[in-house]
């Protein structure tokens, strides 16, 4: 059901994020303008009201916010490129992952057509779409974020990072990757007690435990991190470095793979050598950011 008291909305690409995000926007009374690449799967949101464009170029014109949430950066070129030519006045907002320098990229490249770019991070899962727990990210042109702030609402709790339009893809991908940090972590753990055959449903609680203390430590690491003091604070580099070994060891006792484990054994080596052995875990940040020799 729509309401035309809401600004139309387009959204271009109708993969598991895409329906998601044309559902929220249908389920908030905004008319809705859709395309994607196989037309079936427009199916079920044209039976909600949404109206399915036959070209990308239509999509655009018949809305002054377009979002995007295509597969990748070139995926969003290939598709928009051949309605360039619609989008001068309008709104784009790319949902699509990227890195910082293609959301630049494509900010630049907006530009150039008259349309205002703001680009975003989506932090949640398609089945969280349209509620508070789903934050999406943004950064671009603070005039078309708060122009749009209302309807981007509709997808989730919205966070406007800055003008930067590199910003949001960037902290996009620094909490990804803190997320497989933590998945890997976890898929090592279980792949050690499997070996043993102890229930991974058994271990969880206790992974989930443990994780949740360790990270009572992230605030102060943080701080650490921005003042350059790196406090061991009873658990100094060298002795981490040292009874990292035994880590390794146990996964190739048990039978079980190391590529995800060994990378933190050179980085923490690498800052022994280097003479970091009484710091805290918190200046391995100060080593990430410099080649190794
Ligand atoms: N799904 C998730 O959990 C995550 C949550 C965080 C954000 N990501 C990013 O969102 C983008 C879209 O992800 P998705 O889950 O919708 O991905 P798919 O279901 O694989 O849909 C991909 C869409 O891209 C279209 N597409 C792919 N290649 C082409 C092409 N050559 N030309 C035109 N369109 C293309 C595809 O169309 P079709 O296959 O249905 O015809 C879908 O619309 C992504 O950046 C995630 O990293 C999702």
């Amino acid at each position: 059901m729509t309401d035309n008291a809401r600004p139309p909305v387009t959204v271009i690409g109708l993969g598991d994020m895409g329906r998601a995000l044309a559902g929220a926007l249908l389920d908030a009374g905004h008319p809705t303008t859709v395309w994607n690449r196989t037309a079936s799967r427009a199916d079920a949101l044209a039976a909600r009201g949404a109206a399915v464009a036959a070209t990308p170029a239509e999509a655009v014109a018949a809305s002054p916010l377009v979002i995007v949430c295509l597969l990748d950066d070139g995926t969003v070129r290939k598709v928009l490129e051949p309605a360039a030519g619609a989008l001068d006045g309008r709104t784009l907002v790319n949902l699509t992952n990227g890195t910082p320098r293609q959301a630049r990229e494509t900010a630049a490249w907006a530009a150039g057509q008259g349309a205002q770019y703001v680009d975003g991070g989506i932090m949640a899962v398609p089945p969280m779409i349209g509620r508070p727990e789903a934050l999406v990210l943004y950064s671009g042109s603070p005039a078309a974020f708060a122009a749009h702030e209302a309807t981007l609402g509709a997808l989730g709790a919205a966070r406007h990072l800055g003008a930067d339009p590199g910003l949001a893809a960037l902290y996009d991908v620094a909490l990804l990757s803190a997320m497989y940090g933590m998945f890997g972590g976890f898929l090592h753990a279980v792949a050690l007690t499997r070996s043993e055959k102890v229930p991974a449903a058994e271990f969880t609680p206790l992974v989930v435990a443990w994780l949740g203390a360790m990270m009572e430590s992230l605030p102060a690491m943080a701080e650490a991190v921005d003042s350059g003091d790196h406090p061991a604070t009873g658990s100094n580099l060298r002795m981490q470095a040292t009874a990292y070994v035994n880590l390794l060891e146990a996964a190739r006792d048990q039978g079980v793979g190391t590529e995800l484990m060994e990378p933190m054994r050179a980085l923490l080596d690498r800052a022994v050598a280097a003479g970091h052995g009484d710091d805290g875990l918190s200046s391995l940040v100060d080593l990430l950011r410099t080649a190794p020799a």
